[in-house]
């Protein structure tokens, strides 16, 4: 399917995948309306996407965690255009590595408002948006930490879990319409992500990366316009995606450093 000139909503695209798949979508000649807290960010992900080949690249502030801005953002997305052909819940992230026994309310709190309340928020504003015809799409970011849990991921992993669970009982609420709902499920990805989960610690960031050959934000948005792209009659439901020396969550292939 060609994407050309398709509406494409993208949210958390200030960083990572988010902005990855601005300049991926971008270059396949997209509409892009963009949204994260980092608004300065967005103007950089904007630019490099209209230089990738974007048809249009527009941004906003979004904090998918808040219902009134949610609310303000699909104004402001409705302003602009009648329909988005492809909504992408991406925003989210994780935050400490904490044991239930010793983690904190507020780290909960904001992976719960972010993965899967903003997940929900944002495609309860954009449905209405979002055409009945073939090729339409809603694509949610999961992880492979929906489908295994590790220590220090209850929380993580348990929103991850609930995303995987929303992405299937959308699916069944929208047969018919000719929208395809899917999930993309990555593995370890060097992203803004360690630095989030760990507060900016950069030191401990990089261990998690130390000697593996992790995905890179590219691998990631290029099998998302491949999931994209399936002609309109075929629904990638879900796809997981790992580096080669991630086996499985707990086992990963590291060389020495
Ligand atoms: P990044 O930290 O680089 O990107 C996260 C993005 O989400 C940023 O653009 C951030 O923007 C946005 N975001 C976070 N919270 C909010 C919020 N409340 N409202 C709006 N935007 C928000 O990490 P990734 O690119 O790796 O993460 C993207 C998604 O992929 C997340 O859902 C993450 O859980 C998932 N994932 C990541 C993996 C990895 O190993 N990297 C593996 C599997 C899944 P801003 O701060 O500007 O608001
Ligand atoms: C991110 C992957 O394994 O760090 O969702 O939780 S993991």
């Amino acid at each position: 399917m060609n994407l050309a000139k398709k509406f494409v909503l993208i949210t958390g695209a200030s960083s990572g995948f988010g902005a990855a798949a601005a300049r991926a979508f971008g270059a396949a000649g997209c509409h892009l309306l963009l949204g994260a807290r980092r608004v300065p960010n967005l103007a950089t992900v904007a630019e490099e996407a209209r230089k990738a080949g974007a048809s249009s690249a527009r941004f906003h502030a979004l904090d998918v965690g808040c219902s009134a801005h949610v609310s303000a953002f699909a104004d402001w997305v409705k302003a602009l255009t009648p329909s988005v052909d492809i909504l992408i819940n991406n925003a989210g992230g994780a935050h400490g590595l904490d044991p239930v026994a010793t983690a904190q309310d507020a780290d909960w709190e904001a992976m719960v408002q972010s993965n899967l309340l903003g997940l929900l928020r944002m495609t309860r504003a954009v449905l209405p948006l979002v055409p009945h015809h073939a090729g339409a799409w809603i694509l949610n970011v999961g992880s492979i930490a929906g489908r295994t849990a590790y220590e220090g991921g209850a929380a993580y992993c348990g929103v991850k879990a609930a995303e995987l669970k929303i992405t299937q009982a959308l699916r069944l609420e929208l047969n018919g319409t000719g929208i395809r709902v899917g999930t993309i499920d990555p593995g370890m990805a060097e992203t803004e992500f360690s630095l989030v989960r760990f507060k900016g610690d950069s030191q401990r960031a990089d261990k998690v990366y130390d000697g593996t050959n992790p995905l890179v934000a590219e691998d990631v948005a290029d099998a998302m316009v491949w999931m994209a792209s399936r002609p309109p009659h075929v629904c990638i439901d879900e796809l997981v995606i790992k580096p080669t020396d991630q086996a499985a969550i707990h086992k990963v292939y590291r060389r020495a450093v």
